[in-house]
């Protein structure tokens, strides 16, 4: 498993939101649409990074949501709808570009689970390079954001065509090359570099798994 970076879904057993440390906190707080943001350093960008399953009676829609949003006013607070989308059942997590600090979060509700890892919730390995990240599940939401606010998703299914493991083994090899972006105008770079951020949640559970690149 050289080149790879083995992330693995751990369970949490507190809904308390690992922070790094940071001058100023980062929050989150949810309404039934709609995602507020607090402690954000002002006048800077966050990248705002959802999974939700929306229950709509015999299945559950699955949304993903991939956001750069700008505190405009100043005051560290950013307010994002998702009008007509139900999203208590969801797990989310935020990154502040500017202090290079992020968070997890889950409404309430939410089954979902935050990755239990103290005291920033890092999964981390030291691995180059880095071109792979392996994570168990059937259905997996990744989103890769750099520093530089470029952010690249993927969805990749097991034993799809982007799982590079190439079987139906309940995880999924997830490369590089694999990622689209959705925001930032930098090129993506050919291995995950030192300080990118991968966030990986399992559809099935709504697990998110942090991995820091170092
Ligand atoms: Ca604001
Ligand atoms: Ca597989």
């Amino acid at each position: 498993m050289s080149h790879a970076l083995l992330a693995r879904v751990l369970v949490a057993v507190s809904l308390a939101i690992a922070t790094h440390a940071a001058a100023t906190t980062l929050s989150v707080t949810f309404q039934s649409s709609a995602v507020d943001i607090t402690g954000a350093t002002p006048n800077g960008k966050v990248v705002l990074c959802g999974v939700a399953l929306e229950p709509r009676g015999y299945y559950s829609r699955l949304h993903v949501f991939n956001d750069v949003l700008e505190d405009t006013d100043g005051d560290g607070v950013i307010h994002k709808d998702y009008t007509g989308i139900t999203i208590w059942k969801s797990v989310w997590s935020v990154v502040d570009l500017q202090s290079h600090t992020w968070i997890g979060a889950l409404p309430e509700r939410s089954p979902g689970r935050l990755p239990e890892h103290t005291p920033a919730g890092l999964v981390e390995q030291s691995i180059d390079p880095v071109t792979y990240v392996i994570q168990p599940g059937e259905l997996v939401e990744l989103v890769y954001v750099r520093p530089t606010g470029d952010v690249f998703q993927a969805q990749v299914i097991d034993g799809g065509p982007d799982d590079g493991d190439g079987d139906a083994n309940d995880q999924v090899k997830v490369s590089i090359d694999t990622f689209e972006q959705v925001a930032g105008t930098g090129q993506k770079p050919a291995t995950f570099q030192p300080g990118d951020l991968i966030f990986v949640v399992d559809s099935g559970d709504l697990s998110l798994t942090a991995v820091k690149v170092h």
